[in-house]
């Protein structure tokens, strides 16, 4: 049996003097996968975030990091040229999609690309916590499993990287909910 849904009580308006939301039933029987998923790479505000591309063959092989599509100027971030992107004191600005271009005696191949998340609970992505995100959450929440084939890929969800999506993760949410704000 899974969880049957959620009570959502949201009775004042954001500002911080009244909110509250809660489950109003668990039952969380199903057995955790052995693996994990990996999580998105998330900082708060200020943090730091790194990015790591391997590449099988034979070196030397040189990297290029790439933001949405976009190679990183390796003289504003050396990093770049590296097989791990650092972002240091990472912003709204920051929050995008990454991809490494690494190139070698073969043909070039570029990974897959990685989003960085500002704040772990802002599922869409828009520098706040708010109802779009609860709702976001909800859905995974009640899919529960970060290897159930309908939840959305790189289980966002799961804040706190444990391949499912339960009360734990309810209560980071909830603080991210309260903060709003994610700088
Ligand atoms: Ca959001
Ligand atoms: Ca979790």
């Amino acid at each position: 049996m899974r969880g049957v849904g959620w009570l959502a009580c949201r009775t004042k308006p954001r500002n911080g003097t009244e909110s509250s939301v809660a489950p109003v039933h668990q039952d969380r029987t199903k057995q955790r996968p052995a693996s994990r998923p990996s999580p998105i790479p998330t900082s708060a505000p200020g943090g730091t975030v790194s990015f790591t591309a391997a590449a099988n063959g034979t070196p030397p092989f040189t990297y290029q990091w790439r933001r949405n599509g976009v190679p990183i100027d390796t003289a504003l971030n050396p990093s770049a040229a590296t097989a791990t992107l650092t972002i240091t004191n990472v912003r709204a600005k920051d929050v995008a999609s990454y991809d490494c271009v690494i190139d070698g005696p073969c043909e070039p191949a570029t990974t897959a690309p990685a989003t960085l998340a500002l704040c772990p609970a802002d599922l869409d992505c828009n520098t706040l916590v708010d109802d779009e995100d609860f709702q976001i959450f909800v859905a995974a929440y009640n899919i529960l499993d970060c290897a159930d084939p309908s939840m959305p890929a790189g289980c966002p969800s799961d804040l706190n990287a444990d391949a499912i999506v339960d009360d734990l993760d309810f209560q980071v949410f909830v603080l991210a909910y309260k903060a709003l704000v994610c700088e």
